[in-house]
């Protein structure tokens, strides 16, 4: 597959995350081994490697957190630890020789399509070019750093969650931790008890659940790996009761929603005694809007003699702390920024070039029209993992990424004459990004509050509006009828959309969306 000065496999993966790593073993099983998955860092694992800030695990059970084709009966508890998750990842990778596959430090500055029916690449360790590109890059990758005034003249530590320092000694000092987002929950009370002082900034509250964290005992693990079928009875258990009651309460039914709702509040009644620290804690918008929180030990934290809840806004940061809009300074050792990430702004997006000078960042923010989260019209023999609207905050987002890769592989499978080019007709993409928008209007994800789920003009980039049943109906097959396919060599989508008439046809969905 080298070729030129160049490198030339007929697949290329980009990032060796949980996506990529489930691309490349569901890739070898169908004995498709013509791939190389490019990795920037040295390292395996996506966000599992980069997050790293103390206390860092999964909010989803650990039985459901992993692909269906590789099960783990070594979960250690019912909700897996960040180290765990790691070593799940590498062992799917050693286990589905997807290893072999992986160019570490291999940074992809720009992909570009070259309408001849190649992707060319520029990585920072050479050319590649390839016939089909997945994009497995992660939507929660990128750091999100608010534009605080002053933020860069901070004299002391300053660090984002996801690019937590190992080396930095917090012990003794006094630290800030700014959003109560689910990494903030998870940071503060594995800081609380080594600090002097803490503070935590908040914005805006969470919804805070019981959390049903426990070990897993070992004549458990030992059952489900002498009898797997207990432990995949065990996960379609989990399965369908967040399928039937999570997310019927977020898109569905606002009845049960209440109910959840008052189950959480008593959660906060039971945790925090002070009534004016638990009033400034009860969020004002619907719960589900932003994505729930499951800790038991965040708000008694937050009670503890060192802990501060500071819900005065963030004015400036000067070199020695934090100034809030009443005027009081507040002086830190340390700042941690639990802000979040870039979803709709993913700078990835700028680096993925389609046709007509199109760019991925368009389809991040939802000004070019997605189909099932995964093809994009003006970017053929494209798909993108964990793509726009497939967000579940309920579940597993590795349930979705298999739906994906089951419809990518049976995609391959389908455009596997040499020459092949597919592109998603924009009637058709157009008319499912439409349709999940509308379904969208009567979630709980609309109903009014600020979160990563909306880009800047508050359009929902990131959530799937129905059940995940769904969106595995939708991708079980790759229909050809949906695409535009040039067969020629040189033949490309445009030249097949221009014979197709595809501009001129009118919007209409695809029988199965209406
Ligand atoms: O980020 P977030 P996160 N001044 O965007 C606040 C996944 N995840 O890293 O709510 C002050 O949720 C912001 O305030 P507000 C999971 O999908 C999973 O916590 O915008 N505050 C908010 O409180 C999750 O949803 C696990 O008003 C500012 C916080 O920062 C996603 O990652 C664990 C601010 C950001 O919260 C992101 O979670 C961790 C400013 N200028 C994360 N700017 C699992 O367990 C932002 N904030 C699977």
């Amino acid at each position: 597959m080298r070729v030129g000065g160049g490198v030339y496999p007929k697949i290329i993966v980009i990032g060796a995350g949980f996506a990529g790593i489930g691309a490349g073993a569901r890739l070898l099983e169908a004995g498709k081994r013509d791939f190389v998955i490019l990795e920037r860092a040295g390292e395996l694992g996506g966000t599992w490697r980069d997050n790293r800030y103390p206390g860092c695990r999964c909010d989803v059970p650990s039985n459901l957190y992993s692909y269906s084709f590789a099960p783990n009966a070594r979960w250690q508890q019912t909700y897996a630890a960040r180290e765990d998750i790691w070593d799940y990842i590498g062992s799917v990778a050693d286990a589905f020789g997807v290893a072999p596959h992986i160019r570490f430090g291999h940074d992809v500055v720009e992909a570009r399509w070259d309408d001849a029916g190649h992707w060319r690449l520029t990585t920072s360790q050479g050319e590649y070019r390839c016939r089909f590109l997945i994009g497995a890059t992660g939507s929660l990758a990128e750091p999100s750093m608010p534009s605080i005034p002053g933020a860069d003249r901070f004299a002391g530590i300053a660090m984002h969650s996801a690019r937590w320092d190992p080396s930095s000694e917090l012990d003794g000092l006094r630290v800030a931790v700014i959003g109560t987002g689910a990494s903030a929950v998870q940071i503060v009370p594995a800081l609380q008890p080594q600090v002097a002082q803490l503070a935590v900034f908040q914005r805006t509250p969470g919804w805070v659940l019981p959390h049903r964290l426990r070990r897993v005992p070992r004549w458990k693990r030992r059952l489900y790996q002498m009898v797997p079928g207990v432990q995949r009875l065990v996960r379609a258990a989990t399965y369908w009761q967040r399928e039937l009651v999570v997310v019927s309460a977020f898109t569905k039914y606002d009845g049960l929603r209440a109910l959840l709702e008052r189950r959480v509040r008593r959660h906060l009644a039971r945790q925090v005694p002070d009534p004016e620290l638990r009033a400034r804690l009860t969020p004002d918008y619907e719960i589900g809007c932003k994505r729930v929180l499951p800790s038991n030990d965040f708000y008694p934290a937050l009670c503890r003699d060192n802990v501060e809840l500071v819900t005065a806004r963030i004015a400036r940061i000067e070199p020695e702390g934090i100034l809030t809009d009443d005027g009081e300074l507040r002086r830190f050792d340390a700042i941690v920024f639990a802000t979040g990430f870039r979803v709709s702004d993913n700078p990835m997006g700028a680096r993925i070039l389609g046709r007509d000078s199109h760019v991925l960042a368009e389809a991040l923010a939802g000004d070019l029209p997605c189909y099932l989260g995964t093809t994009f019209p003006h970017f053929p023999n494209f798909f993108l993992l964990s793509g726009p609207n497939t967000g579940t905050g309920h579940t597993s987002q590795l349930f979705m990424i298999e739906c994906q890769l089951n419809y990518v592989l049976d995609a391959l499978e389908q455009l596997d004459e040499p020459t092949t080019v597919a592109e998603v007709l924009p009637s058709v993409a157009g008319a499912h990004a439409e349709d999940v928008q509308r379904r969208l209007r009567t979630t709980v994800w609309t109903s009014g509050c600020a979160s990563w789920y909306q880009n800047d003009r508050g359009r929902n980039v990131a959530m799937w509006p129905d059940y995940t049943t769904v969106f595995r109906r939708h991708t079980r097959r790759f229909d050809a009828s949906d695409y535009v396919i040039g067969r020629v060599p040189g033949a490309t989508a445009t030249s097949a959309l221009d014979a197709a008439g595809e501009h001129r046809r009118p919007a209409t969905p695809p029988a199965e969306h209406r």
